[in-house]
């Protein structure tokens, strides 16, 4: 028996050439991202405001310098913000000069400098706390599935993440996950710092934890029976590239000023790989899921979640007991719903169960994910099922980690599992002692209710965790 992936390769050609989704324009709102239209990025990672310029006049400005200054600026208006300690100890006036919206700020600037009123002056920028990202693909735009309805960049149908980002929720290195899936890179510059180091198990030939795999030291690869994770190298760029782009979607390092954001900005990944070079038996899902779970009763891990991006059209014991234990285990796992099969036109999986996706309507520790588009829509190739499918994600032309240092699109279910399973890691990150069941129902709850996806899912709405 196959594991299919859940994903289809949008492009083929190398990622950085890959046409990026359109960056919305983001949402005028006063008191979070005032008149910012066209934000641009300023020398040092801040948002510069597109259309507002702070002069400092001299002291000894005259009127006829500041109009003849406001009248070159071309300002549609100024508001005076001098205030009473500027006045107190003799410095000019200040004043905020708001410009048409595409006007080029630095000419403007650079001319208003050289007048003889002008003391000095300055862009205004958005002051931003340490837990907004500074990852260049999420600030801009390319990363859709991250964005909120009132975050700069903006999109109305992604996770929302950033505004959780906002309130300081960004995962933690203390909440582990397991990616059962192909073999993930280790060492891609934006996931290393969230691989799992096995302390436990040093290299050096012997199972110093007991755990019947040796030198497990960033997970296991079930399908090869070794401990390299990640087979791939830059003469086989496709090997373990599914995995890859599921780790960095639910964990990429965020705020580390390179490439992407995962949903969760640290946490600790551990790699169960059960399929290589395009399948994988059955029996290593089944394996690496008892793998995590030992992991975490017997190890003490704090594994919250499991990640399965990957399904098959037949029922399966051996699976369905794994997943039991995982409950038992107290571990949630999201899986993927699943793209279609051969025809590549969604099926609804209450009627024609595919699996594991279909043991979500039993189990509750598990939450089956459907693919939404970025303008909203159930994506056509997307599963659904009202009773094993709970919500929607993210799915559709997704920007994540590729081995070898690379990124890129992928569009899938797979694609959308992740995104609710950075959601686990982000809830129990700032909510520790909550169970697999109350983790899961609070996420579900929170769903924002979405026409495509209604009499699909079972909540009839998609992730949003704008409200954790
Ligand atoms: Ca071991
Ligand atoms: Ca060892
Ligand atoms: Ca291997
Ligand atoms: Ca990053």
């Amino acid at each position: 028996m196959k594991i299919q992936f859940h994903a289809i390769l949008s492009l083929c050609c190398p990622p950085f050439l890959a046409s990026a989704t359109p960056a919305e324009a983001p949402r005028g709102e006063a008191g979070v991202v005032p008149e910012a239209r066209v934000p641009r990025v300023a020398e040092r990672g801040e948002w510069r405001l597109p259309n507002r310029l702070l002069v400092s006049w001299r002291s000894d400005a005259s009127a006829t310098e500041k109009l003849a200054a406001r009248a070159l600026a071309r300002a549609a208006s100024t508001r005076d913000l001098t205030t009473p300690a500027m006045r107190t100890f003799g410095a000019g006036e200040l004043e905020a000069f708001e410009l048409p919206l595409l006007a080029d700020l630095d000419a403007v600037a650079a001319e208003l400098r050289r007048q003889p009123g002008v003391r000095a002056v300055d862009f205004d920028v958005l002051a931003r706390p340490a837990n907004v990202s500074n990852d260049p693909f999420v600030v801009g735009g390319q990363s859709w599935g991250v964005l909120g309805d009132t975050t700069t960049p903006m999109n109305a149908h992604g996770s929302q993440a950033m505004e959780a980002w906002g309130r300081g929720l960004t995962g933690g290195s203390n909440v582990y996950v397991g990616v059962i899936d192909t073999g993930v890179d280790v060492n891609h510059p934006d996931l290393v710092q969230n691989i799992w180091q096995n302390p436990h198990d040093p290299i050096d030939g012997v199972d110093n934890d007991g755990n019947g795999r040796i030198d497990d030291r960033n997970g296991w690869d079930f399908v090869n029976n070794d401990r390299t994770v990640y087979d791939g190298s830059p003469s086989n760029l496709w090997r373990d590239e599914h995995g890859t782009h599921v780790a960095g979607i639910l964990g990429a390092r965020g705020g580390n000023g390179i490439g992407v954001a995962g949903v969760a900005w640290t946490t600790k990944i551990i790699t169960g790989k059960v399929i290589d070079n395009g399948s994988g038996p059955i029996s290593g899902v089944a394996l690496a899921l008892d793998y995590m779970i030992d992991l975490k009763t017997r190890h003490g891990l704090n594994i919250a979640a499991i990640n399965l991006s990957l399904g098959y059209p037949v029922y399966t014991q051996v699976v369905r007991d794994a997943l039991a234990r995982a409950r038992l285990a107290d571990i949630v796992v999201v899986v993927s719903a699943g793209n279609g099969g051969a025809d590549n036109v969604g099926d609804n999986i209450d009627l024609a169960p595919y699996y594991p996706a279909a043991h979500a309507a039993n189990l509750g520790n598990m939450i089956a994910v459907a693919n939404i588009t970025s303008t909203g829509g159930i994506a056509s190739d997307s599963n659904f099922g009202p009773r094993a499918v709970s919500i929607g994600a993210p799915g559709t032309n997704i920007l994540s980690t590729l081995p070898q240092n690379r990124y890129g699109y992928l569009s899938g279910t797979s694609m959308a599992a992740p995104f609710v399973t950075g959601a686990v890691l982000v809830w129990r990150a700032s909510r520790p002692a909550d169970s697999a069941a109350t983790t899961r129902g609070s996420i579900l709850v929170r769903r924002i209710p979405t026409p495509s996806l209604s009499g699909k899912v079972s909540t009839g709405g998609r992730l949003d965790l704008s409200t954790f």
